[in-house]
């Protein structure tokens, strides 16, 4: 009788493991399909998973989207509350020239929203734009290796 109890149990046991195997992405992988919000025409997701600013932008192009532009005063302050006011990435470089800041994904959008005194390349190695520094809302350059959440975008 016991040995009946055991088997059935192992046959409980199987079926379980077999069930959560079938089960899509870990929750570790941020689901970035499942977050974008539509804004003025355009989609935009936060993706609270501490990244480079090179990964964040490999994630984003994995989803069809780039790390976020910004056309407007009206996106970045949309991107500022979105963020919750923590720091993330956007999709703005100086990576080519130290005085010429590119949109990754080609946008001629000329919009910023730098806090005085910056971009300041504070050491010397700063390349990449993140929002919400300092609870200014606001952007800074830092160093585009440093892990930020960030914000993509697709149009
Ligand atoms: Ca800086």
């Amino acid at each position: 009788m016991s040995t009946m109890k055991l088997v059935i149990f192992t046959l409980l046991v199987g079926a379980i493991m077999a069930q959560d195997a079938g089960t899509d992405a870990p929750p570790t992988e941020a689901p970035i399909e499942a977050n974008w919000k539509e804004f003025n025409g355009r989609s935009f997701a936060l993706v609270p998973k501490l990244s480079t600013w090179a990964d964040a932008q490999r994630d984003c192009m994995s989803v069809n989207g780039t790390l976020a532009s910004v056309h407007n005063s009206q996106e970045d302050d949309f991107l500022k509350v979105l963020a919750h006011g923590q720091r993330a990435w956007i999709g703005y470089s100086n990576a080519q020239a130290d005085n010429v800041w590119l949109w990754i994904n080609s946008d001629h959008s000329d919009h910023n929203g730098w806090c005085d005194g910056k971009p300041d390349q504070s050491g010397g190695n700063q390349h990449c734009a993140v929002i919400n520094v300092s609870g200014k809302e606001c952007w800074d350059d830092q160093d585009c290796h440093t892990p930020y959440s960030f914000i993509c975008s697709h149009d």
